[in-house]
């Protein structure tokens, strides 16, 4: 990688099919990123399994994910995409990073409280640590920026506060990561239900929509997405929730302003409002459909990737991750 450029680091869980919240809080904004910076995008599959997954689907959404990674404009050779569980240092630093990590700091995570709340019967130690692994994710890259939806800001403070104390107690071994969140897109709401947010393992499939869903399910989504009782296409997310959000989602796929959009559904009513969201959605997912498709057919190709690219973020996660055990006084492994 060249040196003269700053590092970024992202990942999205294989929970599940990418949803237009993930596309536009995180996946987009990615595909401008790739020329001025060294990036790596990793399909984060071990922190998938802090929720129950079904083997024979998570091997595919993995797949998938990576696919529509590329699909979605990210060239895999100026871009490192590979899978967390091909790089072992991953849980290494994981484990080493815990014992810097305080309970008390973990228990007033969002995520954790939502995600014990929804899987009360599977509050498992790795929900409960899951920041501290996603810390171990960046810091093994000696990351700058972390592009993420604005949901994960705070896991990046954590990630922040755990290199900062490692630091201090050991010298200049992490460099201190920063969060990259986007402006339009950075919080996708559910489509039934728009004070939360859009959410891949959503069990409701009309609050989300996949960016593999088919044209006419992506239109019938939109259509039956909640709004209010007046018929003013306004944005006020306080308000009109609902309606802001479908501008939003607008705004960011059509790349026009919210006064633009406002003005030009000025006098349709909702139901025209809806159709023109939902059509526009269509319109950009559908090359991503179309590369997708072909992408599947091309195992050979995919396979070849992955081995070159887990190659190339083991070589860079090594050297930190050595580094870190030298500090900490592990005896060095003969060869
Ligand atoms: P899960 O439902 O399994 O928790 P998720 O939909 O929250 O999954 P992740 O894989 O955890 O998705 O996140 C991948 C990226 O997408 C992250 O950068 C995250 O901030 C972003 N993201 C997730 N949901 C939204 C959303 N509704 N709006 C904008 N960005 C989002
Ligand atoms: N926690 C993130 C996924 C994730 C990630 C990361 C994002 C795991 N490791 C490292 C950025 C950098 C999520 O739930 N969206």
């Amino acid at each position: 990688m060249a040196e003269e450029k700053k590092t970024i680091f992202s990942g999205m869980q294989p929970s599940g099919l990418i949803t237009l919240g993930n596309y536009l809080g995180a996946l987009r904004n990615w595909t401008q990123l790739q020329d001025e910076y060294n990036c790596l995008y990793c399909i984060v599959d071990l922190h998938a399994i802090t929720v129950r997954q079904d083997p024979a689907k998570l091997r595919r959404a993995s797949k998938e994910v990576l696919m529509q990674y590329i699909a979605a404009g990210l060239d895999p050779e100026k871009n490192i995409i590979y899978y967390q569980s091909h790089v072992p240092a991953h849980a290494e630093l994981g484990w080493i990073l815990n014992c810097f990590t305080y309970m008390g700091e973990l228990s007033r995570m969002t995520q954790f409280k939502e995600k014990s709340q929804k899987h009360a019967d599977n509050i498992n130690a790795g929900l409960f640590t899951y920041p501290v692994l996603m810390a171990a994710d960046i810091l093994l890259y000696q990351t700058d920026l972390v592009p993420v939806g604005e949901d994960q800001r705070q896991h990046l403070e954590i990630a922040r506060d755990i290199a900062g104390r490692f630091n201090n107690l050991y010298g200049d071994v992490f460099r201190i990561p920063e969060a990259y969140i986007g402006k339009v897109g950075a919080r996708v709401m559910a489509l039934q239900q728009p004070d939360k947010k859009m959410s891949k393992s959503d069990e409701n499939k009309n609050n989300t929509v996949a960016l593999l869903d088919e044209p006419a399910v992506i239109l019938s989504k939109f259509k039956k997405a909640m709004t209010d009782s007046e018929n003013e296409v306004r944005y006020d997310p306080e308000q009109k929730p609902g309606v802001s959000n479908l501008l939003n989602i607008y705004c960011a796929v059509t790349d026009k302003t919210i006064a633009e959009a406002e003005r030009e559904f000025a006098n349709s009513g909702y139901g025209n409002f809806k159709v023109a969201v939902g059509e526009a959605v269509v319109e950009k997912l559908e090359p991503i459909q179309k590369k997708v498709a072909e992408l599947d057919k091309n195992k050979d190709y995919l396979d070849q990737i992955i081995a070159m690219n887990t190659e190339r973020a083991s070589a860079i996660a090594y050297k930190t991750l050595r580094k870190v055990q030298k500090k900490l006084g592990f005896v060095p492994r003969v060869r």
